[in-house]
């Protein structure tokens, strides 16, 4: 019975071509030295004896890191990367920082359609995450100062609940390919620059509304399978 379920679990992994979203964290550059393996959102590295020593990582999918724990709750810098199965270093001045982190989109597909609020601008605070409409936000309701989407679907916020009040579309206009994998996204750091600062009460997928958002963003370090943003300290 064992070796059916395993014969049928890789069955499934050859037919969905699935990567997961996973970074190993090294203690030096190079992706060498010692390291942890992270698959999952880590408020405090502290807790896996990581704090402040990281220097390089092997990176699948999108990650944000931040120089503090909370995920910057109380402000800090943040490091936005998206990868595929890339390593590299942390910049001279960012090594031993990094003090907690977490991913953007689904923890099982590279390019799952998904949108994330954040509480902070630059991806910060609070995360309110969904793969759906959702016509109420419920305790996230007005709070949302940053926005993220992942996979290749536009998403449509609304100023009122139940979608309505005022629309706004958003497209993920950028992309990495390496191989079979291919990671979508858009990074809206700051939602006042579009009128929506702690406005957003209900979300829907695909493009609703005249009002377009669709943004190339220039990465400031970018290989054909790995790109990324350093954001300003708060
Ligand atoms: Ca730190
Ligand atoms: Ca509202």
């Amino acid at each position: 019975m064992k070796s059916l379920q395993f014969f049928s679990f890789c069955l499934f992994l050859l037919g969905c071509h699935c990567s997961p979203q996973e970074v190993t964290l090294y203690s030096s550059t190079g992706c060498t030295g010692s390291s942890v393996y992270i698959n999952g959102d880590v408020p405090d590295l502290a807790a896996v004896g990581f704090n402040d020593i990281a220097n390089s990582a092997l990176k699948n999918g999108i990650w944000i890191f931040y120089e503090n724990g909370n995920y910057n709750a109380v402000g800090g810098q943040t490091l936005l990367f998206w990868s595929i199965n890339y390593c590299s270093d942390f910049d001279p001045e960012e090594r031993n920082m990094v003090s907690s982190l977490r991913y953007a989109g689904k923890q099982d597909s590279l390019n799952g359609e998904t949108f994330s609020l954040y509480e902070g601008y630059f991806f910060t605070g609070q995360e309110y995450w969904s793969d759906t409409d959702n016509a109420d936000l419920g305790d996230f309701n007005d709070r949302a100062t940053s926005l993220m989407i992942t996979g290749q679907s536009p998403w449509t916020i609304y100023s009122d609940n139940g979608f309505g009040g005022m629309p706004l579309c958003f497209y993920p206009d950028t992309y990495i390919e390496a191989g079979f994998e291919r990671i979508d996204l858009g990074y809206f750091a700051d939602l006042a620059m579009y009128g929506f600062d702690k406005a957003v009460s209900s979300v829907a997928k695909g493009c609703f509304g005249k009002n377009i958002v669709r943004l190339s963003h220039p990465a400031n370090k970018s290989t054909s399978s790995h790109a990324g943003m350093v954001m300003n300290k708060q």
